[in-house]
Parts: C-alpha cells; structure tokens; sequence
C-alpha cells in the first residue's frame, strides 16, 4: 500500500477533524498502547450503547444507519456526489453507497490507514464535520466507529484515486483484514456493509419503510439528490429525488387536499442564518407545521416556529386592515391565520451559533433565529398578499371565518356553562353521560367506556367528584371515510362533543374542555383495539389539540388476576403471568379477563380507574407529517395502500393475545 502524502496533506488541511484523530493516535503510539487504547474506547461503546445511540431496540438499530447515512449526506452537502444507494441484505446486513470522493485512504506514520482511524477511533464529539455547519442528524452524530464497535461485521469499499480499496472489521471493531488494494476503478465513491450485533440489537430488523420515510424527507430537503432504497428479501425498491424540495415537501403533505393557491415558497439570509419557508392552505383546518435545522428535523419547534408565526400572524393582520378586511381595533389570533395551512421551515445555522433545548434536544434555542425567521416571513408574505390579490383574499376569508366561528362557539358554550343558553338538545344529547360532581375542570376526567354493562359498572365505583362516564354502544364511526354531515349526524359522536364542550374542528378550543383527561376504556381485544383506533381517529380529525396538549389517554385494563389465599394480583400480560405462576408457589387460581364487563365493579374500578393503581398510556403526536399519512392509509378509502402497509409492517407470525 503505497503511502500518499500529497493527498494526505490536503485532506489534513481541509479537516480538522482528521487532524485531532491522528493526534490522538500518534499520543497513543508513543506509549505503545494504541491496539489497547482502541478496543477500549470501542469497548466502551458496547458496554453502555444506550450511550451513544439512545437505545438498543429497533430504533437504536436504525441510529446505526443514519450515522453512516449521514458521513455520505456531508459528502453531498459539500459538494461531492449525488447519490446515495442502500440496500437491505436477506441476512439482516446492510449497505450504504454513495459516489462522493471515496474515504481518505492514505496511511500514517502511526501504520494505520486512516480509515482504520476513522473506523475504530472514537472521538469525544464522535462527529467528521467538514463545513461551518454541522448537518449531522440524530444524537450528536455519534461517528462511523460508534456503528463499528456495535456491528458483528462491517465492510469498508473505497473507490478512489483509480483504485478499489477494502478494509474488514469483525466482533465491534477488531481489524480481521487490513486496507489493501483489491482492483482498480474509473470511480469515485465509499460503501459501507454491517451487520449490527445480535448480543446488543435483540430480535431486531431494519425496517424497509422507516428508512424509505427517513430518505424520502433527506431527499425533500436536499433538493436534487437522488436516494434509492432496495429491500432483497422483499424485492422492493424507492427512488427518491425532488428538484423543488421544500415546495415538493409540502405539495406531497398535501396531496389529495383541497388547496386555495399554489404553494409560497420564499427564503433569505441575515448573519450567517439561511432561512427557507415552503407554505401553503387548504380547505382543511388542521395546522401542519414542521421544522428543520441544519437538515435534522426539529421536532418540537423553538424559535425558528416562533417568529415564523409571529411573522404571519403580523402580515395578514397588517393586510387584512390596510385593505379594510378587517377594522382597525379588531386581529386576527395566530390560531386563525394557521387554520389549514401546511408549512415547512428550513434553516442552516452555523455551528457556533447553535442552541437546543429540552430533553431530546429537539428544540431550538437560538434567539437570533427567531428574529431573522419573523422578518424574512414577514417580508415576504407581505410582498406575496399584495401581488396575488386572488390568493390573499381566499386565505383570509378563511381565517376572519375561524374567528368568527371561534367567537361565537366560545359564547354558545358560556351560555351553556351558566344554564343561560336557550337549548335543551345538551339535556338530550348527554342523558347517558353521567357527570362529574367536582368543578374543577381541569382535574375531571371523562371515561369512554365500551359497552353499556362495562359503563354501569364503572358508574357504580367511580370517584363522583372527579370522574364522569360516557358509555358508548358498538363501533364509532370511522371518520377517515365519513362526510362531515355524516359526522355531525353520528349521535354516538354528537355526545362525545357534547360531554367535552370545547367545540368541534375549527373551533375546538382544548381551554374550554370539561376535562383535563379523557380516558378511552375499552376491552382488550381485537375489538376493543378497533374501537381505540376509531375513537383516535375522530379526536386526531376533529380535535387533534387535545391529543397535542395530551389530554387523551387509553386505559389499560388488566388481562389476568392470580389469586391465593393471602391476595390477589392484576397481570397485563402472558409473559408476567409466567413468571407470577413461579412466585406464587403453592394453590393458586388464575382468571382471564375477556373483556371489561367480566371484572366486577369494584374490580373494575380498582385496577383500570383508581389513580392510585392505574395505568394509562397516553396518545402522543410526536410527527403530526407521519400521522397524518399514517392515518390516511390505515382508516382511509382507499385499500391497496393499507394492505400494502400491513403487509410489510405487521408480523402475522408472531403470536398476540389476539389469536388465544
Ligand atoms: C457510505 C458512507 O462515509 N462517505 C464519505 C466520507 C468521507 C469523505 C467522503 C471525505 C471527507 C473529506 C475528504 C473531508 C469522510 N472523510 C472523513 C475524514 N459514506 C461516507 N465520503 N475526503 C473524503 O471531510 O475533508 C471522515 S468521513 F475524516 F477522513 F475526513
């Protein structure tokens, strides 16, 4: 292997980063403790991988491929290549391509070739960035080696400088064959194979669909990439490529919606900050707004969405007054000029100036960002509304009708609430809810409860003060496929909105709820699952505040009691059973629960509704993008995309409780 110090030296000027590794190796040469130092660093790493990829399950699995997914999309962002190509192996392996320049192959004075550096040198940030921006995704970046050392193989294929190179780790991390030159090439490029470990990733595969969604959103926000996805076993394969990113990103959010204009796309620039907005309304009146940084999704917003509101909210309250839409006392609420509207929000942020918060750092703290976010939308918008009349008066039509219906829903329901209102269908509607005695609405919960003999029950133990019940007969309607007149028809739905009182759809208000929770309760079976899911549905349609403000929860009824003579133990599941039937030596009896209405009342209440002993599982939305579609395919119309998702997502060979 030929030592290339021409190339070498450039690369080590253009890269920091290689630079500190191989400090770091030449400090470990010197004491002679290299090999060591190395194992243990990677050691480490398969000790504790929770460390450095968050878990070990299936999405701490799929970290693993974002890494290196990442090294190639740097590649890319800096210029290098346009494609990345990866392919999932029948043996649980898999590959990552790119056509980039090809991983540094030059050796060091250390006698390692630095991607045996690269690939088994764990480094503090873990992370080779080239740019002044970090476009990393996912936790920090943990770096190539983190994979290594929680990989049974990897395999490492350069194609650079004309020739094909080839290194081979084994057992996390363990050279079992050293660079060397294997042909030669007219290309360019690194390709990656592992195999994660099965010690550490437990009953774990990658899964086809979670990595074409992860691609398919890389490919909207790196505008002429090219992403292929190929599954062997399965024989499937996605193309991702997008000319018109943000704008594609939005007008494939949007797609089967009925939308008032054509999508606003705009960007700008201030201190090193690159704002990019893609946004467009629909006759919808659910907000979509998703955010980016440096290409990693931000999932729980910050000061970019911030002052993108903020910046909206001003343009149209500015528009709407000076053209006499609106009088000068009165506004618009930012939640009015955001009804139906789909936006995406795209920022690059120079590593310096970056700021997260919360507890998954998916927040984002910068304060410029929320400035230089608010004049660019403000700026634009403004300029927008003021050249396409036609789109400007549509848009805000909607919104002055939001308020309006947001007003006059808030009034009806004051009236209600004092017993001044002049209707008596509330009287009607909830003669099966039995309320709640305690006003204090926020401490209140609502209980749906499937069936009206599981109802009664739940009726005779309940906490009066605090706890209501709403029982409901049969299937709800499946409001992915109804009409909105079928909707407002469907009593069984009617009394749901009736018992919450906060509104329904557009003037939903989650302030104005009778309750803090409302708890579906439904019995654990196959059709009680279709009854959870029906109900999500409805609220995620028509009151998807309350699921964002995490009010709605599932109860979790238990399946078995295991009793002997001194007591009597609720268990959730087969696996607890088994090993409760261990601890209760001696006679025991066991009873199965087939549904609410088994349990007596008392039972009923301290298993599934006493705080003290509850639990409850509580309905999040943590990708409003994903749930939407996720929705539309699984309760929607159309068949073939359902069956399609089932049958790559659902292991019909797995045994559930479903099938005893
Ligand atoms: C399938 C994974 O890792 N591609 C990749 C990685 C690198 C380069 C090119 C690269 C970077 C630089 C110079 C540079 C990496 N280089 C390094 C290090 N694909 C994949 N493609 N030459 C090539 O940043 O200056 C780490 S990754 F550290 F050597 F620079």
């Amino acid at each position: 292997m030929l030592v290339n110090w021409h190339s070498f030296d450039k690369i080590f000027l253009r890269n920091n980063m290689v630079h500190d590794i191989l400090c770091k190796v030449n400090a470990m040469t010197k004491y002679d403790e290299s090999s060591i130092k190395i194992l243990e660093g990677l050691e480490a790493v398969r000790k504790r991988p929770g460390m450095y990829i968050g878990s070990t399950d299936k999405r701490g699995m799929h970290h693993l491929v974002w890494e290196i997914v990442d090294n190639a999309m740097d590649e890319i962002i800096n210029g290098y290549g346009d494609t990345i190509k990866i392919n999932l192996h029948k043996d649980g392996s898999i590959t990552i391509l790119d056509n980039g320049r090809g991983v540094p192959i030059g050796m060091h004075a250390s006698g390692k070739s630095t991607p045996e550096v690269i690939y088994t040198i764990l480094h503090a940030g873990g992370k080779f960035e080239s740019g002044g921006y970090k476009v990393s995704g996912g936790l920090h970046g943990v770096g190539a080696s983190v994979v290594n050392a929680l990989a049974q193989f990897m395999d490492v294929t350069i194609y650079k400088e004309g020739k094909i190179c080839n290194i081979r780790f084994t057992n996390g991390g363990q050279v079992e064959s050293p660079l060397k030159v294997i042909g030669e090439t007219k290309k360019t490029g690194t390709m990656v194979t592992f195999l994660p470990d099965p010690n550490i990733f437990k009953n774990c595969s990658f899964s086809y669909t979670t990595i074409c969604e992860r691609m398919q959103e890389s490919a909207f926000l790196l505008s002429g990439v090219t992403i292929e996805v190929n599954d062997e076993e399965d024989k499937k394969t996605a193309k991702f490529h997008y000319e018109d990113g943000l704008v594609n990103f939005v007008e494939y959010i949007n797609d089967g919606k009925k939308t008032l204009h054509q999508v606003i796309h705009f960007n700008g620039e201030k201190n090193g900050i690159e704002v990019e907005v893609a946004m467009q309304y629909s006759e919808s009146y659910n907000e979509n707004i998703l955010s980016f940084v440096n290409n990693v999704k931000t999932g729980d917003g910050g000061t970019h969405e911030v002052g993108f509101k903020t910046g909206i909210t001003k343009a149209f309250n500015d528009y709407a007054k000076s053209n006499g839409i609106l009088k000068k006392d009165q506004s618009l609420d930012g939640s009015d000029v955001r009804e139906g509207l789909t936006a995406v929000i795209s920022l690059k942020i120079p590593e310096a100036s970056l700021q997260f918060e919360g507890q998954t750092k998916g927040k984002l703290g910068t304060p410029e960002a929320r400035s230089i976010t608010e004049s660019v939308t403000y700026e634009h918008l403004k300029f927008f509304l003021e050249e396409n009349k036609e789109a400007a008066l549509t848009i805000l039509n909607k919104a002055v009708q939001s308020k309006a219906a947001r007003d006059a829903a808030r009034k009806a329901r004051e009236q209600v609430r004092k017993g001044t209102g002049k209707n008596n269908k509330e009287r009607v509607l909830s003669e099966k809810l039995t309320k709640a005695t305690g006003k204090n609405y926020a401490k209140n919960e609502l209980f749906l409860v499937e069936g009206d003999s599981a109802g009664g029950s739940a009726k005779l133990y309940r906490n009066r003060e605090t706890q209501a019940i709403l029982p409901l007969r049969g299937k709800v309607l499946n409001c992915e496929k109804a009409s909105s007149s079928d909707i407002s028809s469907n009593a069984e739905l009617k009394q749901i909105e009736y018992a919450i009182g906060a509104g329904l759809g557009a003037s939903f208000d989650p302030r104005d709820s009778n309750y803090g929770k409302i708890i579906i309760m439904t019995d654990a079976d196959v059709d009680g699952s279709h009854i959870q899911i029906l109900l999500i549905t409805f609220f995620y349609r028509f009151m998807r505040p309350l699921i964002e403000e995490g009010m709605l929860y599932i109860a979790t009824p238990p399946l078995y009691s295991i009793s002997n003579s001194k007591e009597t133990i609720y268990i959730e599941d087969d696996e607890e059973l088994e090993q409760m039937k261990k601890k209760m030596r001696g006679t025991y009896k066991i009873q199965r629960f087939k549904g609410l209405g088994e349990m007596d009342a008392s039972e009923l209440y301290e298993t599934t509704m006493d705080p003290k002993n509850r639990r409850l599982m509580r309905v999040t939305l943590t990708d409003a993008a994903l749930a939407e579609k996720r929705i539309h395919v699984l309760m929607g119309d159309q068949v073939e995309p359902r069956k399609e998702w089932i049958n790559e997502n659902v292991d019909f060979t797995m045994e559930d409780d479903f099938r005893k």
